[in-house]
């Protein structure tokens, strides 16, 4: 599948307003790593593309596919904003036969990250925190971060996560903090 014909695709289910504004920068984003870092581009048009595609469903039938998927069970006991990955990259898999594991990773842990991501999994979860118009505190940082060093500017974007998470005294799925955890260990423990 090429880029237009994902994008057709992705904008059946998203129409044209403000989420699919927003792939489009994440897909410009993505692609401005992907050069920087050395990634496949098609991949990461691919996921990129897709990564919100479930983003507009309701919390019903998400929670529906989620089962279909046979999905991490613990999902349904966090945050419904998280859902959204794991059945986009199901519904990607099953309806428009994208079988490339890595892409479909890409887009499954864009919204919780995990342990052990791929550079892949790392553009996609890095260029959908920083496309130009978010805006976070922190996020300039992060951004200087993602122009040098994938890992670092991963391990930013994750702590701002969490932290954000804490003052909300929100729940924190495992792969969230096995993701940072993974990164800082790799980057030499501190204390
Ligand atoms: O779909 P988007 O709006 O583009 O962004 P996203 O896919 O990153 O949305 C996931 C959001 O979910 C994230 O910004 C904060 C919220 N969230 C709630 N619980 C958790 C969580 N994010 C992570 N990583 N881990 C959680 O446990
Ligand atoms: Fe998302
Ligand atoms: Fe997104």
């Amino acid at each position: 599948m090429n880029r237009n014909q994902a994008l057709e695709i992705v904008q059946r289910s998203l129409g044209t307003g403000p989420r699919y504004q927003h792939t489009l920068r994440v897909l410009e984003t993505a692609i401005t790593l992907a050069d920087r870092f050395g990634e496949d581009v098609n991949k990461v048009e691919l996921a990129a593309i897709f990564h919100d595609y479930a983003k507009l469903m309701s919390i019903d039938d998400l929670k529906k596919w989620l089962l279909k998927a046979k999905e991490d069970s613990r999902l349904v006991d966090y945050h419904s904003e998280l859902w959204h990955g794991p059945v986009a990259a199901y519904l990607t898999h099953q309806e428009f036969a994208i079988e490339d594991r890595d892409v479909l990773n890409a887009i499954r842990y864009h919204t919780t990250g995990r342990a052990n991501m791929s550079r892949l999994e790392k553009i996609i979860f890095l260029a959908d925190y920083i496309e130009p118009q978010r805006d976070f505190p922190g996020i300039d940082e992060t951004r200087e971060l993602a122009c040098k060093n994938l890992d670092e500017a991963m391990v930013k974007a994750l702590s701002n996560t969490i932290a954000f998470l804490l003052t909300k005294k929100s729940a924190i799925y495992p792969d969230t903090f096995e993701a940072y955890n993974d990164l800082v260990k790799k980057g030499g423990i501190r204390f």
